[in-house]
């Protein structure tokens, strides 16, 4: 199963493709089709196929060709529109070309509607419950004829999911746990998913004369990991006329206010859209009001009443005088702060940081030199160690830590030390054979349940970095959890704590941990942590990557790349650092490789 697969990924509703077809051919207007589109629909014909038990390479071509959608940097469209080949991206041959095609054009696929007359759709929902695979969905589908998640609450309560086999009454209490837990958690959307659908409806929004500004604000440009919805601001003299623009988008559904300088709607994609219209002199005030956060935006109307002023979105005033608002650095100037970048407005110290001279120089992409995690064929990547080299040389990078899994991992096919070795000395061969890039040679550890990594020190001390990761028991109790961790922490050889919490965005809840004390003991060990770019873990956290740079600690903005386009996701790695306010100089791979060999000397065991 895709790593990418859940809820906070399928944002087009399943039920409306035809409508959204429908809409194309009423208007005339050919919406596009965006690759996060594309990737659900063929994830949902892969838990289709799998629920019915068909072949799983068939299964896994397709949920491989939705991952290469999903981190393609372009869109699939653009590639057709420009006449590109499809069959150039990794995993997609003719067969999944055509298909592509088939859904760029008509925002369905013909194959997808056949198995959905096969299987009912809403039990592909129920594979989002940890624990449930297509085997259960299909026993709970052919015994107690459930359908979907309220099916299956409904079954759960009155204890009837228990008696069959294979489940057991802990099974069932897991499902009720679990259904509890969804429950609470708002539909919220993945940043990463989110940037085509808000660069397509702004690039729109340009295109009509007379617009001064567009810009997405809200959380979406504070960089958070999820967006609720977006907000767009936009300068114009005729609000009118851009409200009309905006509600006529080819890929609304439904709209759900229309005013004279403001609208709200739907995308089919699901996404909430608010739209602003300003006149140009307000940009700034308004740009920051709509950026927030609201909890930011509040003492800064308090620091403007001190003042004798007044803030609001259109700008600053002593009295009816108008006194800043074109930009929003003329807003902060009048009451006395310097521009304060949108991934600190959060009033998680940025005012006393401001008010002090103290606020970040935020670390930016281009500061970036290597990547220190990223897997190859030996293990569960996708491309060789060649190909992965050469992705990471297209992209200028000085190293490559190539840290693939350890045997205890058999689902990745883990690295034994015989293999470890071998794998050693390939690099050392193509090390000799490249310029201007070092690959490290690296490999991710399991951390078993004890604390002690999953492979012999003699092995591990031959390599240059050891980035070590819990894979298992994510159920231990914190204290057992974070008594694991540092253990681990505390082997000489230890470099990198991988995706230190466990979590997966909208999936899987953080293990228990006292995060606190495992950022004690990296700076004490003088080790790493992670964050995690891939868009699904973001792992550390912004407020957990606050807390390790208070406490000195250097971060390793790392991809974790499974595959060659992988590589690309460091932008949102660094967005995440970002907003935990890390500066070029607490992020270790903005270092030479000079340097970065320096830091990774073992430490004897503390
Ligand atoms: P989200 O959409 O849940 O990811 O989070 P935001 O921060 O984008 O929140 P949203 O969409 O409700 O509002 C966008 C911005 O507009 C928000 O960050 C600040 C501003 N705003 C909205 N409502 C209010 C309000 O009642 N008071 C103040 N001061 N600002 C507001
Ligand atoms: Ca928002
Ligand atoms: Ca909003």
């Amino acid at each position: 199963m895709s790593a990418l697969a859940g809820p906070a990924h399928c944002l087009r509703d399943r039920g409306c493709q035809g409508e959204s077809c429908a809409l194309a051919q009423s208007t005339g207007v050919i919406m596009t089709v965006h690759n996060a589109d594309v990737a659900a629909i063929f994830e949902e014909l892969a838990d289709l196929l799998e629920i019915e038990g068909a072949n799983p390479f068939r299964v896994r071509a397709y949920r491989f060709a939705a991952r290469t959608l999903r981190d393609l940097s372009v869109e699939a469209a653009t590639m057709v529109a420009q006449g590109k080949d499809l069959t150039n991206l990794p995993g997609i041959g003719q067969d999944l070309a055509g298909k592509i095609t088939e859904i760029l054009a008509t925002g369905t696929l013909a194959a997808l509607e056949a198995q959905r007359k096969k299987v009912p759709a809403t039990l592909t929902e129920l594979l989002r419950i940890p624990g449930i695979g297509p085997k259960r969905v299909k026993t709970l589908s052919q015994k107690l004829n459930i359908r979907g998640l309220s099916d299956l609450r409904k079954a759960a309560e009155e204890r009837r999911v228990r008696a069959l086999p294979g489940f057991g009454e802990k099974t069932e209490q897991h499902i009720l746990d679990a259904l509890a837990a969804r429950a609470g958690s708002d539909v919220r959307v993945q940043r990463a998913v989110a940037i085509p659908y808000a660069e397509a409806l702004a690039a729109y929004l340009r295109e009509m004369p007379g617009v001064g500004q567009v810009i997405v604000a809200g959380s979406y440009r504070r960089g958070k990991e999820t967006i609720g919805d977006l907000d767009i601001l936009v300068t114009a003299r005729a609000g009118r006329a851009v409200i009309d623009r905006f509600v006529t988008y080819p890929e609304v559904l439904e709209v759900l206010a229309k005013g004279v300088t403001k609208a709200s709607l739907r995308l089919q994609s699901r996404l909430q859209v608010d739209l602003r219209v300003v006149p140009e002199e307000s940009y700034g005030a308004a740009l920051l009001y709509f950026t927030g956060s609201k909890a930011h935006n509040v003492v800064l109307r308090q620091l403007a009443q001190q003042r004798g002023l007044k803030l609001n979105e259109y700008g600053v005033f002593r009295g009816a005088v108008r006194v800043a608002g074109e930009t929003e650095e003329s807003v902060y100037a009048a009451v006395g702060l310097p521009w304060i970048p949108p991934e600190l407005r959060e009033h998680r110290g940025e005012f006393e940081a401001a008010n002090t001279g103290r606020l970040p120089h935020l670390v930016e992409m281009q500061d970036l030199v290597g990547d220190l995690h990223a897997h190859t064929t030996a293990t569960d990547g996708r491309h060789s160690l060649t190909e992965m080299a050469q992705a990471a040389k297209r992209r200028g990078l000085q190293y490559l830590a190539i840290t693939d899994h350890s045997r205890r991992l058999t689902m990745a096919k883990g690295l034994d030390p015989a293999r470890l070795l071998m794998q050693i000395e390939e690099i050392d061969r193509l090390n000799a054979t490249l310029s201007g890039l070092t690959i490290l040679k690296g490999i991710e550890v399991d951390i078993l349940e004890d604390g002690k990594l999953d492979l012999p020190d003699d092995v591990l001390s031959r390599l240059d970095l050891v980035v070590g990761a819990v894979h298992s028991r994510f159920n231990l109790s914190k204290q057992k959890q974070t008594e694991r961790i540092v253990r681990a922490m505390a082997h000489p050889h230890f470099s990198i704590l991988a995706h230190p919490s466990g979590r997966l965005i909208g999936q899987r809840e953080p293990y228990e941990v006292d995060m606190a004390r495992i950022i004690r003991k990296a700076r004490e060990r003088r080790c790493f942590l992670e964050v995690n770019a891939h868009p699904e873990r973001l792992d550390l956290t912004d407020i957990h990557c606050q807390m390790a740079k208070e406490e000195g600690v250097l971060l390793a903005i790392n991809t974790d790349a499974h595959s060659m386009l992988e590589l690309n996701n460091t932008r949102f790695g660094v967005g995440q650092a970002r907003r935990g306010w890390l500066q070029k100089s607490e992020v270790v791979n903005t270092r030479s490789y000079a340097e970065l060999k320096k830091l990774l000397q073992p430490t004897m065991g503390a």
